[in-house]
């Protein structure tokens, strides 16, 4: 599991407000109004506990104060309880938190204890980026790439499969490729093929970089990437002129708020 880094969340404001910029951009709306359109879901007086948990590799510096500066930026009230774990989880309740958000080393979850709704990070990430994929104003075909069916861009493909788009993927993982063919329909792409088919919107979910070759890059072009690290080199982006999606923590995050409002 690629687990996020201090560094990774450092400057996440800045990261978000880049982040819905470029949403604005690329789609016409911001990251609320795209929550809004996915779930049909509003805030309303919600109050997040975000609890720290110790398992496994541990508290990740700033991960929970990060957390807190995410859902006040999408105008949520919340705080960050003062003891990790069993405590931590007995206090959000009893200090009346409606949703908690928590996470280990397998799994970030949001559980809205008013209506029981519950959100895993992953497939709320692959969704929303998606979705920032499939609305490109520039987009000149339904056809997108989506490179890396794994915990994140499988829930992805399957999103934009159910909306009807064109969906070519790639994973150099054979079993998760044959998975996406058999049970989304999808097109294997080779990215090393002769002449390769050019895509203007691109969703990439893989922890590695210079996943996007240049050769799948087409006039007008949206990457959309929760990717860790990126998987399209700054000097390809600027070759290119493509317009880019990625932020480390705060985009996903709104998507499993939303999905567990009412
Ligand atoms: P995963 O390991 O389940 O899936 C990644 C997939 O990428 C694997 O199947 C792997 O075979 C594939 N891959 C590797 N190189 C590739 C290439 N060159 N072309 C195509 N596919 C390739 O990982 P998961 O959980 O889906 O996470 C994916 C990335 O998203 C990680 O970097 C993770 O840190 C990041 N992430 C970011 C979030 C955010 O909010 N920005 C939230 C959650 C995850
Ligand atoms: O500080 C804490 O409470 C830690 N237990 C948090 C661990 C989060 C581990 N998960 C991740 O780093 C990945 C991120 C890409 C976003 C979701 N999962
Ligand atoms: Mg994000």
């Amino acid at each position: 599991m690629a687990l996020l880094t201090p560094e990774d969340l450092e400057n996440i404001n800045r990261r978000l407000e880049e982040a819905d910029a470029a949403v604005r951009s690329a789609t016409g709306l911001d990251i609320t109004e795209v929550c809004k359109a996915l779930y049909k879901t509003r805030p309303c007086t919600e109050t997040v506990g975000i609890v720290p948990i110790t398992s496994g590799n541990g508290i990740i510096g700033s991960f929970s104060e990060s957390l807190l500066a995410i859902i006040e930026y999408f105008g949520l009230d919340g705080f960050i309880t003062e003891m990790p774990d069993v405590s931590g989880y007995y206090q959000a309740v009893k200090d009346e938190a409606n949703i908690i958000l928590m996470a280990d080393d397998n799994t970030f979850l949001a559980h809205n204890l008013e209506n029981g709704k519950i959100a895993n990070n992953q497939p709320c990430t692959g969704i929303i980026y998606a979705e920032i994929a499939s609305r490109y104003l520039h987009a000149d075909s339904k056809d997108v790439l989506a490179l890396g069916l794994g915990k994140v861009g499988l829930p992805g493909v399957a999103h934009l499969v159910k909306k009807g788009f064109n969906v070519y993927g790639h994973d150099p993982d054979e079993k998760l490729l044959e998975r996406a063919v058999s049970e989304f329909g999808i097109t294997p792409y080779a990215p090393e093929a002769e002449n390769p088919k050019k895509f203007s919107m691109i969703f990439e979910a893989t922890p590695c970089e210079n996943t996007i070759p240049e050769s799948a890059l087409a006039e007008k072009c949206l990457v959309s990437t929760p990717g860790i690290p990126c998987g399209i080199s700054e000097e390809l982006r600027k070759k290119y002129n493509v317009e880019i999606v990625m932020e480390p923590l705060g985009v996903g995050t709104a998507s499993m708020l939303y999905s567990v409002f009412d």
